[in-house]
C-alpha cells in the first residue's frame, strides 16, 4: 500500500516535470549556452549513406571534445536545388541525447547565434592543405562550391576569419590536443568545412548506429507500407545496380582496389591484412547471382514476400519468375530513400551490397537489433569486432 503511495507520487512529480518541460518549450525559452563549446559541420561528402557514417563520427569526436554537436540537416541531391532535411525529420533526438549533448543547427541558429555566434564572429576552423586549396589560397573553403555554398546560405551564414590547423586528426585518440589548441572559452563555436570524421566509418564507432532511432513519423509511414504490401516473412534485398555503382565497380577488374572499397570493410573485416577477397559478385551482383542468394534465403526462412530496393530497375519481372508466382515480390521505388532504409530494417532476413554505405546504414541498424544479414558474394559475414 505504501509503496502504491510512493509510487504514485513519483508519477505526480514526473508529471509536474514534464508540465514545466512543456511550459519552458510554450514560452520559447532559448536553450542555455554550453560553455564547453559547440561543433557545427557541414555532412558535404556524398549521399545519405556517406553522411550517416560521417554523422557517427562527428557524434564520437563531439563526446570526446565534449562540446555540444550541432545536428545538422541532410544534404539530399536534386535536379535545380539542394533539399535540406531537418535531422529530426528523420531521427528522434532524446535516444541521441542519451550519450551527448545535441541539438538541431535550426535550433542553434535560431536561438542562440544571434547572441553568441552573430556575424561579424563566425570562425572557420580547417586543416592548413584544405585552405591552401581553396579559391583564395589561405582561407576555409567552407562555401566553395556546391554543396559548401548552397548549405551554409540557408543559414545566411558567411566566415569572417579562418583558423587553420595541421599535424591533428579527428581522431579521438587527439582530443586533449584539440582542447589544448581550441580552448572553448576562446573558441566558443568550431565550424568545420566537413565531418570530423572518416569514411568508411571506424569499426569503434559502429555501435553508436543505436542511437539513430527512427522518427515518428518514418516509423508510421515505414509500418504502413510493410502492412499493406508485404506478408511476413519477408526477405529484404539491396539492389546497388546502377551506372555510377557500375563505374566505381569496374576499379576491382582492374585490380586497383583491393579488399576495401569505400563501406567494404562491413563485410570483408576492417584489418586490410586479414581482409576476405572483394569480388565482382559481391560489389555487382548479376541476376545469377541476385537468384542463387534469392534462393538460398527465401528458402531458409520459408519467405511469403521479397522487398525489393534499388537505385535502378528492380528487375520485378525476372525475380517474380525465380520463384514462379509462389514469392510476392515486391518494390516500392519511393521518393525518400530513407523509406528503403525502414523496410529493409525490419526484414526477417537482409541481403545488401558490400561496398555501399546504403545498405551499412541497414546493416548497422539490424546488427543493433540482432537481425540477420548477408550480402551479395557473401552468405556468412564475419562478425566484427565491435559487434554490439
Ligand atoms: N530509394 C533508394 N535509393 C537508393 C537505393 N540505393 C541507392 N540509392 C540512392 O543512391 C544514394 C547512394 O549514395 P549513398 O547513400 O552514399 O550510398 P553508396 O553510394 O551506396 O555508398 C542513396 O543515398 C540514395 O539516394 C535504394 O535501394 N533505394
Ligand atoms: C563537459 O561539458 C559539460 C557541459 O558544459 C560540463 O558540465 C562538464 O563539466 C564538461 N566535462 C569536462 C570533463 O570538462
Ligand atoms: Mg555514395
Amino acid at each position: 500500500m505504501l509503496g502504491r503511495r510512493c509510487s504514485a507520487s513519483g508519477a505526480m512529480a514526473g508529471l509536474a516535470l514534464l508540465v514545466l518541460l512543456l511550459a519552458g518549450a510554450a514560452s520559447g525559452a532559448a536553450p542555455a549556452w554550453d560553455a564547453a563549446g559547440y561543433l557545427l559541420y557541414c555532412p558535404c561528402m556524398g549521399r545519405f549513406g556517406n553522411q550517416a557514417e560521417h554523422f557517427l563520427g562527428a557524434l564520437a569526436f563531439a563526446r570526446a571534445v565534449n562540446r555540444t554537436l550541432a545536428l545538422p540537416p541532410w544534404i539530399e541531391y536534386r535536379s535545380y536545388t539542394n533539399r535540406h532535411v531537418p535531422f529530426t525529420e528523420f531521427f528522434r533526438l532524446e535516444p541521441l541525447l542519451r550519450y551527448h549533448r545535441v541539438l538541431s543547427l535550426e535550433e542553434f541558429m535560431e536561438e542562440l547565434a544571434p547572441t553568441h555566434w552573430p556575424p561579424g564572429k563566425r570562425v572557420a576552423y580547417c586543416f592548413e592543405v584544405a585552405a591552401r586549396r581553396s579559391a583564395d589560397g589561405s582561407t576555409c573553403p567552407m562555401k566553395d562550391g556546391n554543396p559548401f555554398g548552397p548549405f551554409w546560405d540557408q543559414f545566411q551564414v558567411n566566415f569572417d576569419k579562418s583558423e587553420l590547423f595541421k599535424g591533428i586528426s579527428f581522431s579521438p585518440a587527439y582530443k586533449d590536443h584539440w582542447i589544448q589548441r581550441f580552448p572553448p572559452s576562446e573558441h566558443p563555436v568550431l565550424a568545420l568545412p566537413g565531418a570530423p570524421a572518416q569514411f568508411p566509418v571506424l569499426e569503434e564507432h559502429r555501435p553508436l548506429q543505436k542511437y539513430m532511432v527512427w522518427s515518428e513519423g518514418m516509423v508510421k509511414k515505414g509500418e504502413a507500407y510493410i502492412r499493406s504490401l508485404l506478408l511476413r516473412p519477408y526477405v529484404g534485398i539491396h539492389l546497388r545496380i546502377g551506372s555510377d555503382w557500375k563505374n566505381a565497380c569496374n576499379m576491382l577488374k582492374d585490380g586497383t582496389a583491393g579488399p576495401h572499397l569505400m563501406a567494404s570493410p562491413q563485410c570483408v573485416g576492417y584489418d586490410w591484412s586479414m581482409a576476405a577477397p572483394l569480388t565482382m559478385d559481391m560489389c555487382l551482383p548479376g541476376l545469377p547471382e541476385i537468384e542463387r542468394a534469392l534462393r538460398l534465403w527465401v528458402g531458409k526462412t520459408d519467405a511469403k514476400s521479397v522487398y525489393i530496393a534499388t537505385d535502378s530497375e528492380p528487375y520485378t519481372a525476372e525475380i517474380k519468375q525465380f520463384f514462379q508466382g509462389k514469392v510476392k515480390v515486391v518494390t516500392l521505388q519511393p521518393e525518400v530513400p530513407q523509406v528503403d532504409l525502414y523496410i529493409l530494417g525490419q526484414a526477417d532476413h537482409f541481403i545488401g551490397n558490400c561496398v555501399s554505405s546504403f545498405t551499412a546504414f541497414v546493416k548497422r541498424e539490424r546488427d543493433v537489433h540482432r537481425k540477420p544479414s548477408s550480402f551479395f558474394g557473401m552468405d556468412h559475414p564475419p562478425r566484427l569486432r565491435d559487434e554490439f
